[in-house]
């Protein structure tokens, strides 16, 4: 059985960035409900049940039909948020340090430069989805619940998710200021980690 993670803070703790009333909606109605609705889609198949969600979302193509689109749906929902809370942090803001500072100025010629070209591919992402970046530093997008992993890359280091139920309580329609405060609450320190263990 799959569950929700505890979040490592306060609800209200990265406001005004994302409010206490999103944060208890997010995690525990949405999060909550891609994990139950995962969980139902698998439960009886006991092959599938020993699986990781790494594990199940990497062998998302050969799954039975029966399961595929509810596992690519919840699976990744599943995945997507609980590296969503890991990412962010009411010690947030800032600049990488390090390594990962390390390369994503060798790929964006800045910090600076990489939050425009993050910002831009969200902020211009049609619909509900997600922008990503990769240990390779790439910045891709993906619709829906759907995540890097399910198309056989590896695990992303940093995810935003730009649903309209991540943002709209606080920010109406304005997915663009959403991500200006986003970037205050991004815990570094966290993405760092996560470099780390890819390229380890
Ligand atoms: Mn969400």
């Amino acid at each position: 059985m799959f569950t929700v993670p505890t979040l490592s803070y306060d609800y209200d703790a990265l406001a005004p960035a994302i409010s206490g009333d999103i944060m208890r909606l997010h995690h525990d109605k949405h999060h909550q409900a891609y994990v139950d609705k995962l969980n139902s889609a698998i439960e009886g198949t006991s092959e599938l049940q020993g699986k990781t969600i790494e594990g199940l979302l990497e062998s998302i193509d050969s799954l039975p039909e029966s399961v595929r689109e509810a596992v690519r749906n919840n699976g990744g929902g599943h995945y997507n948020h609980s590296l969503f809370w890991q990412v962010m942090s009411p010690n947030g803001g800032g600049e990488p340090s390090g390594d990962l500072a390390e390369v994503i100025i060798d790929k964006f010629g800045s910090f600076q430069a990489f939050v425009d070209e993050f910002t831009a591919k969200a902020t211009g992402l049609f619909g509900s989805g997600w922008t990503w970046l990769m240990p390779n530093m790439d910045i891709i997008t993906t619709p829906n619940q759907e995540n890097p992993i399910m198309d056989g890359k590896p695990a992303p280091v940093l995810g935003l998710d730009v649903w309209e139920h991540a943002y709209y309580l606080d920010y109406k329609n304005v997915r663009p200021d959403y991500i200006k405060a986003w970037w205050t609450v991004v815990d570094w320190r966290k993405v760092e980690e996560l470099y780390r263990n890819t390229s380890a």
